[in-house]
């Protein structure tokens, strides 16, 4: 049994195909909170988080977009994440593009930190999200977290992240869009980048287990980021970055099953489902699904299920 918060985070500001603010909605919808009950957690639903009033920071790069608003959910999602870590319980952040998860790996990071141990993250994305707010190109500022989780420069509307992330605790799947400042900037970094290439040669098992024995082997806390885009969007159609041949959902099961058998999650993020993209909330449900691999359900209980 694990306690369980979910955190309600209607981000819609690190890009411009809105809807991902119905994000928390469709995942109570789709009984995210009833289907961790149902396998046996205690869960807490705390509601959603809330914008505090804006700043007027500006960046130097025009085409940034909706900074103050990112700057102000990253410090609600930082806070709300610390306060849960600390309290002992698993967050579980319904998003919310993946720009909030500038502010919860921030908080991850922040309880890590005070706790003496070291954070890892895995990335479950198409994309690398490795730009600064000076290399974006689109302006959306979902592309940047893991740049600012890895300590890189130009972040300077942003508080210093606390305690960067250091290459050789990220791990990525999934990968098979990248932009050309963030391949030359990746370049510098000791990152585990497993894309749809890796995965297709060697499966999930062999490159999940490297990295899943490294965070054990360091006593370390894991961050995961799950984004919709990680998925085929033949499977997983709500988000607003499709990129074709991703992850199946025999893989990404595989994954969320290999995770919850390490016992290593320490908190995890959903991000970029936008519902308004949506085909009769199959994505939505799709990602319950997968949230209830990561904590505990076997096929076999699924298959009994639908038999009984
Ligand atoms: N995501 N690299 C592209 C950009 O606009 O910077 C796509 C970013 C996608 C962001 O996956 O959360
Ligand atoms: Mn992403
Ligand atoms: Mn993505
Ligand atoms: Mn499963």
């Amino acid at each position: 049994m694990t306690g369980i918060s979910l955190i309600g985070a209607p981000v819609d500001s690190g890009q411009r195909n809105r809807g991902c603010l119905m994000g928390p909605a469709a995942y109570r919808v789709a009984r995210l909170a009833e289907s961790l009950h149902d396998l046996g957690h205690q869960v807490r639903d705390l509601g959603d988080l809330v914008l505090p009033p804006l700043s007027g920071a500006t960046c130097t790069n025009p085409a940034v977009d909706q900074l103050p608003e990112t700057l102000g959910w990253t410090q609600v999602l930082s806070d709300s994440v610390a306060a849960e870590l600390s309290a002992g319980q698993l967050p579980i952040i319904m998003g919310g593009d993946h720009a909030l998860a500038l502010g919860s790996v921030s908080g991850a990071a922040r309880h890590a930190a005070a706790a003496g141990r070291p954070l890892f993250l895995l990335w479950l994305d198409a994309h690398t999200d490795f730009h600064t707010p000076l290399s974006t190109v689109s302006g959306n500022l979902h592309g940047t977290p893991v740049a600012y989780i890895a300590g890189r420069q130009d972040f300077d509307a942003f508080p210093p992240f606390p305690a960067p992330i250091p290459g050789e605790r990220i791990c990525m799947f999934g990968i098979r869009s990248v932009d050309p400042a963030e391949h030359a900037a990746l370049l510098k970094f000791d990152i585990a980048i497993n894309d749809m290439r890796v995965l297709d040669e060697q499966g999930v098992v062999a490159p999940l287990r490297a990295f899943l024995d490294k965070v054990r082997a360091a006593n370390g806390m894991l961050h995961v980021s799950l984004d919709v885009d990680f998925l085929d969007p033949s499977i997983a159609p709500a988000v607003g970055t499709t990129v074709p041949g991703g992850a199946t959902f025999r893989e990404a099961h595989l994954v969320c099953e290999l995770l919850h058998e390490s016992g290593l999650m320490t908190s995890l993020d959903l991000v970029e489902l936008n519902p308004f993209l949506d085909e009769r909330g199959r994505t939505a449900k799709l990602m319950v699904d997968l949230v209830g691999s990561l904590m505990g359900r076997k096929v076999f209980d699924r298959v009994t299920r639908s038999f009984t």
